[in-house]
Protein backbone atom coordinates (compact mmCIF):
# COMPACT_ATOMS: atom_id res chain seq x y z
CA UNK A 1 0.00 0.00 0.00
CA UNK A 2 1.21 3.42 -0.73
CA UNK A 3 2.23 6.13 1.32
CA UNK A 4 -0.92 8.56 -0.56
CA UNK A 5 -3.25 5.47 0.09
CA UNK A 6 -2.98 5.57 3.55
CA UNK A 7 -4.74 8.62 4.34
CA UNK A 8 -7.63 6.95 2.17
CA UNK A 9 -7.67 4.43 4.51
CA UNK A 10 -7.88 6.24 7.36
CA UNK A 11 -10.66 8.23 6.49
CA UNK A 12 -12.06 4.88 5.26
CA UNK A 13 -11.57 3.36 8.81
CA UNK A 14 -12.93 6.30 11.04
CA UNK A 15 -16.05 6.53 8.02
CA UNK A 16 -16.43 2.68 9.33
CA UNK A 17 -15.88 3.11 12.57
CA UNK A 18 -18.66 6.22 12.33
CA UNK A 19 -20.97 4.17 10.96
CA UNK A 20 -20.92 1.56 13.91
CA UNK A 21 -21.19 3.58 16.39
CA UNK A 22 -24.35 5.32 14.33
CA UNK A 23 -25.26 1.48 13.55
CA UNK A 24 -25.14 0.99 17.38
CA UNK A 25 -26.88 4.06 18.37
CA UNK A 26 -29.90 3.25 15.86
CA UNK A 27 -30.23 -0.69 17.04
CA UNK A 28 -30.40 1.15 21.32
CA UNK A 29 -33.35 3.46 20.12
CA UNK A 30 -35.63 -0.07 18.80
CA UNK A 31 -34.19 -1.83 22.13
CA UNK A 32 -36.03 0.49 24.26
CA UNK A 33 -39.17 0.31 22.24
CA UNK A 34 -39.32 -2.98 22.13
CA UNK A 35 -38.73 -3.19 25.75
CA UNK A 36 -41.74 -1.09 26.30
CA UNK A 37 -43.61 -3.44 23.72
CA UNK A 38 -42.30 -6.26 25.78
CA UNK A 39 -44.25 -5.09 28.92
CA UNK A 40 -47.43 -4.10 26.70
CA UNK A 41 -47.47 -7.79 25.13
CA UNK A 42 -46.55 -9.27 28.67
CA UNK A 43 -49.54 -7.11 30.06
CA UNK A 44 -51.93 -8.30 26.65
CA UNK A 45 -51.04 -12.08 27.47
CA UNK A 46 -51.76 -11.72 31.09
CA UNK A 47 -55.19 -10.65 30.57
CA UNK A 48 -55.55 -13.29 28.15
CA UNK A 49 -55.09 -15.65 30.49
CA UNK A 50 -57.20 -14.54 32.86
CA UNK A 51 -59.60 -13.81 29.99
CA UNK A 52 -59.56 -17.58 29.59
CA UNK A 53 -59.65 -18.43 33.36
CA UNK A 54 -61.15 -16.09 35.59
CA UNK A 55 -63.12 -14.18 33.20
CA UNK A 56 -64.54 -17.03 31.36
CA UNK A 57 -67.71 -16.64 32.19
CA UNK A 58 -67.97 -12.52 31.36
CA UNK A 59 -66.32 -12.62 27.68
CA UNK A 60 -68.75 -11.43 25.19
CA UNK A 61 -71.20 -10.27 27.30
CA UNK A 62 -72.33 -6.73 27.24
CA UNK A 63 -74.51 -4.19 29.21
CA UNK A 64 -77.03 -6.33 32.49
CA UNK A 65 -75.74 -9.47 31.75
CA UNK A 66 -71.97 -8.30 31.50
CA UNK A 67 -72.12 -7.01 35.41
CA UNK A 68 -74.07 -9.60 36.64
CA UNK A 69 -71.52 -12.12 35.12
CA UNK A 70 -68.86 -10.04 36.66
CA UNK A 71 -70.19 -9.87 40.25
CA UNK A 72 -70.66 -13.59 40.44
CA UNK A 73 -67.25 -13.79 39.52
CA UNK A 74 -65.76 -11.31 42.09
CA UNK A 75 -67.84 -11.76 44.82
CA UNK A 76 -65.88 -14.81 45.45
CA UNK A 77 -62.89 -13.46 48.00
CA UNK A 78 -61.27 -13.61 51.03
CA UNK A 79 -62.49 -10.81 53.39
CA UNK A 80 -60.00 -8.59 55.84
CA UNK A 81 -60.68 -7.28 59.42
CA UNK A 82 -60.29 -3.17 59.36
CA UNK A 83 -56.58 -4.07 61.24
CA UNK A 84 -55.51 -6.13 58.46
CA UNK A 85 -55.72 -3.40 55.87
CA UNK A 86 -53.10 -1.84 57.62
CA UNK A 87 -50.97 -4.66 56.29
CA UNK A 88 -52.69 -5.09 53.36
CA UNK A 89 -52.58 -1.20 52.50
CA UNK A 90 -48.72 -1.01 52.77
CA UNK A 91 -48.48 -3.63 50.56
CA UNK A 92 -51.02 -2.76 47.65
CA UNK A 93 -50.05 0.69 48.01
CA UNK A 94 -45.97 0.30 48.16
CA UNK A 95 -43.71 3.41 46.58
CA UNK A 96 -42.03 1.62 43.99
CA UNK A 97 -38.90 3.41 44.29
CA UNK A 98 -38.85 3.69 48.30
CA UNK A 99 -40.32 0.03 49.70
CA UNK A 100 -40.72 1.31 53.48
CA UNK A 101 -42.73 4.09 52.35
CA UNK A 102 -46.55 4.10 50.34
CA UNK A 103 -48.09 6.51 48.24
CA UNK A 104 -50.90 8.59 49.23
CA UNK A 105 -53.95 8.38 46.74
CA UNK A 106 -54.67 12.24 46.62
CA UNK A 107 -51.42 14.03 47.66
CA UNK A 108 -49.35 11.59 45.45
CA UNK A 109 -46.48 11.89 48.31
CA UNK A 110 -44.56 9.01 49.49
CA UNK A 111 -44.77 8.47 53.16
CA UNK A 112 -43.09 5.49 55.51
CA UNK A 113 -45.32 2.93 56.19
CA UNK A 114 -44.60 3.12 59.51
CA UNK A 115 -46.01 6.50 59.68
CA UNK A 116 -50.33 5.93 59.95
CA UNK A 117 -52.66 6.79 62.22
CA UNK A 118 -55.28 9.37 63.59
CA UNK A 119 -52.52 12.50 63.44
CA UNK A 120 -51.96 15.39 61.80
CA UNK A 121 -49.30 14.28 59.12
CA UNK A 122 -49.66 10.57 59.20
CA UNK A 123 -51.60 8.70 56.58
CA UNK A 124 -54.59 6.79 57.78
CA UNK A 125 -56.79 4.14 55.48
CA UNK A 126 -59.16 6.25 52.89
CA UNK A 127 -62.65 4.28 52.01
CA UNK A 128 -63.03 5.79 48.17
CA UNK A 129 -66.88 4.85 47.93
CA UNK A 130 -67.35 6.82 51.22
CA UNK A 131 -68.61 4.15 53.77
CA UNK A 132 -71.59 6.77 55.01
CA UNK A 133 -72.75 6.34 51.11
CA UNK A 134 -74.59 3.24 52.32
CA UNK A 135 -73.69 3.49 55.95
CA UNK A 136 -71.91 -0.13 55.82
CA UNK A 137 -69.26 1.32 58.37
CA UNK A 138 -65.91 -0.62 59.19
CA UNK A 139 -67.42 -3.94 59.88
CA UNK A 140 -65.58 -6.59 57.58
CA UNK A 141 -67.42 -6.43 54.34
CA UNK A 142 -67.26 -3.02 51.74
CA UNK A 143 -66.07 -0.95 54.74
CA UNK A 144 -62.32 -3.43 54.57
CA UNK A 145 -62.56 -4.08 51.04
CA UNK A 146 -59.18 -3.27 50.03
CA UNK A 147 -60.15 -2.51 46.18
CA UNK A 148 -61.70 0.86 47.62
CA UNK A 149 -59.08 1.53 50.15
CA UNK A 150 -56.36 3.75 50.06
CA UNK A 151 -53.31 5.38 52.05
CA UNK A 152 -54.37 9.31 52.47
CA UNK A 153 -53.08 11.89 54.49
CA UNK A 154 -55.35 12.36 57.44
CA UNK A 155 -56.29 15.89 56.92
CA UNK A 156 -56.48 15.67 52.55
CA UNK A 157 -59.08 12.51 54.12
CA UNK A 158 -60.91 14.49 56.58
CA UNK A 159 -61.44 17.53 53.43
CA UNK A 160 -62.56 14.68 50.90
CA UNK A 161 -64.57 13.52 53.83
CA UNK A 162 -67.95 11.54 52.09
CA UNK A 163 -68.48 13.89 49.32
CA UNK A 164 -69.53 12.66 45.89
CA UNK A 165 -67.11 12.98 42.90
CA UNK A 166 -66.91 15.99 40.38
CA UNK A 167 -65.09 18.20 38.69
CA UNK A 168 -64.36 21.67 39.50
CA UNK A 169 -63.56 23.65 42.98
CA UNK A 170 -61.41 25.66 44.37
CA UNK A 171 -57.66 23.95 45.35
CA UNK A 172 -57.21 21.41 48.25
CA UNK A 173 -54.24 22.61 50.55
CA UNK A 174 -51.50 20.17 50.86
CA UNK A 175 -53.05 17.92 47.69
CA UNK A 176 -51.80 19.39 44.67
CA UNK A 177 -53.88 18.87 41.37
CA UNK A 178 -57.02 18.21 44.12
CA UNK A 179 -60.35 20.18 44.17
CA UNK A 180 -62.94 20.73 46.08
CA UNK A 181 -66.46 22.69 46.65
CA UNK A 182 -69.16 21.92 49.48
CA UNK A 183 -70.67 19.12 47.37
CA UNK A 184 -67.82 17.28 45.47
CA UNK A 185 -64.06 16.20 45.32
CA UNK A 186 -61.78 16.19 41.76
CA UNK A 187 -58.56 14.37 42.06
CA UNK A 188 -55.68 14.78 40.62
CA UNK A 189 -55.51 13.97 36.91
CA UNK A 190 -53.21 11.11 37.79
CA UNK A 191 -55.76 8.99 39.65
CA UNK A 192 -58.76 10.00 38.21
CA UNK A 193 -59.10 6.65 36.70
CA UNK A 194 -58.41 4.61 39.56
CA UNK A 195 -60.94 6.47 41.93
CA UNK A 196 -63.61 5.79 38.85
CA UNK A 197 -62.34 2.15 38.74
CA UNK A 198 -62.91 1.67 42.23
CA UNK A 199 -66.44 3.59 42.70
CA UNK A 200 -67.19 1.24 40.02
CA UNK A 201 -65.77 -1.94 41.10
CA UNK A 202 -68.13 -1.58 44.50
CA UNK A 203 -70.85 -1.03 42.32
CA UNK A 204 -70.46 -4.50 40.69
CA UNK A 205 -69.35 -6.20 43.91
CA UNK A 206 -72.32 -4.94 45.85
CA UNK A 207 -75.65 -6.05 44.42
CA UNK A 208 -77.74 -6.63 47.66
CA UNK A 209 -77.51 -10.47 47.21
CA UNK A 210 -75.84 -10.44 50.58
CA UNK A 211 -75.93 -8.61 53.90
CA UNK A 212 -74.84 -6.04 52.63
CA UNK A 213 -76.40 -2.52 50.76
CA UNK A 214 -76.37 -2.39 46.74
CA UNK A 215 -74.06 -0.02 46.00
CA UNK A 216 -74.92 1.89 42.53
CA UNK A 217 -73.33 5.12 40.84
CA UNK A 218 -75.81 7.87 40.16
CA UNK A 219 -75.47 11.34 38.46
CA UNK A 220 -76.32 13.46 41.75
CA UNK A 221 -73.90 14.67 44.41
CA UNK A 222 -75.28 15.13 47.52
CA UNK A 223 -76.19 11.38 48.20
CA UNK A 224 -75.43 11.56 51.48
CA UNK A 225 -76.09 8.03 53.73
CA UNK A 226 -78.05 6.68 50.30
CA UNK A 227 -75.94 3.70 48.94
CA UNK A 228 -74.94 6.00 45.50
CA UNK A 229 -72.45 7.82 44.62
CA UNK A 230 -72.06 10.11 41.47
CA UNK A 231 -71.29 11.44 39.11
CA UNK A 232 -71.52 8.50 36.55
CA UNK A 233 -70.90 10.89 33.31
CA UNK A 234 -67.79 12.58 35.32
CA UNK A 235 -66.68 8.80 36.48
CA UNK A 236 -67.11 7.22 32.81
CA UNK A 237 -64.96 10.05 31.30
CA UNK A 238 -62.01 9.93 33.74
CA UNK A 239 -62.01 6.08 33.21
CA UNK A 240 -61.22 7.05 29.54
CA UNK A 241 -58.83 10.04 29.98
CA UNK A 242 -56.65 7.94 32.75
CA UNK A 243 -56.55 4.69 31.90
CA UNK A 244 -54.68 2.20 34.08
CA UNK A 245 -50.81 2.29 34.91
CA UNK A 246 -48.22 -0.52 36.27
CA UNK A 247 -48.67 0.92 39.58
CA UNK A 248 -52.86 0.26 39.87
CA UNK A 249 -52.55 -3.36 37.54
CA UNK A 250 -49.71 -4.53 40.64
CA UNK A 251 -51.74 -2.94 43.33
CA UNK A 252 -54.76 -5.34 41.80
CA UNK A 253 -52.49 -8.45 41.18
CA UNK A 254 -51.09 -8.06 44.75
CA UNK A 255 -54.73 -8.36 46.28
CA UNK A 256 -55.79 -11.10 44.14
CA UNK A 257 -52.67 -12.88 45.18
CA UNK A 258 -51.93 -12.25 48.57
CA UNK A 259 -55.11 -10.54 50.58
CA UNK A 260 -58.52 -11.22 48.64
CA UNK A 261 -58.36 -13.29 45.83
CA UNK A 262 -60.32 -11.17 43.50
CA UNK A 263 -60.25 -8.68 40.89
CA UNK A 264 -61.48 -5.36 39.94
CA UNK A 265 -62.64 -5.92 36.06
CA UNK A 266 -62.16 -2.52 35.43
CA UNK A 267 -58.82 -2.46 35.71
CA UNK A 268 -58.30 -5.50 33.61
CA UNK A 269 -60.77 -4.41 31.16
CA UNK A 270 -61.34 -0.41 31.40
CA UNK A 271 -63.77 -1.04 28.21
CA UNK A 272 -66.25 -2.71 30.49
CA UNK A 273 -66.99 0.81 32.23
CA UNK A 274 -69.08 1.52 28.55
CA UNK A 275 -69.96 -2.18 28.49
CA UNK A 276 -72.06 -1.60 31.45
CA UNK A 277 -72.96 1.94 31.55
CA1 LIG B 1 -54.04 6.46 37.16
CA1 LIG C 1 -74.53 -2.70 42.92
Amino acid sequence: MSRRQRPARRTLLALCAATAVLATTVAAAPAVASQETASATASTTATAALDDTYYQGAIGKTGTALKSSLHSIIKNQTKITYAQVWTALKATDQDPANSSNVIELYTGRSISKSNNGGNSGQWNREHVWAKSHGDFGEATGPGTDVHHLRPEDVSVNSIRGNKDFDNGGSAVSGAPGNYTDSDSFEPRDAVKGDVARMILYMAVRYEGDDSWPDLEPNERVNNGSSPAMGKLSVLKQWNDEDPPDAFEQRRNQVIYDQFQHNRNPFIDHPEWVEAIW
